[in-house]
């Protein structure tokens, strides 16, 4: 079971408005800042992935699921 808190620093890096969700607008200013040229299809892509309510938003809990599962 992922610690949630152990992500909410790392989350609240992303979510840039605060409102307690990333949407693939945050996740691309994010990569483009990080020097990566991430597409908003890219992103959505990556929103996807780790969306397991179907919202197209990435709450603290799927964050800190997603982070641990591809933990070694
Ligand atoms: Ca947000
Ligand atoms: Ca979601």
């Amino acid at each position: 079971m992922a610690d949630t808190a152990d992500y909410a620093a790392t989350f609240a890096l992303v979510d840039t408005d605060g409102d307690g969700l990333i949407c693939a607008q945050e996740l691309a200013s994010l990569m483009r800042n990080l020097g990566d040229q991430t597409t908003d299809e890219q992103a959505t892509e990556v929103v996807r992935a780790m969306d397991s309510d179907g919202d197209e938003r990435i709450s603290l809990e799927e964050f800190a699921s997603y982070m641990s599962r591809n933990q070694n």
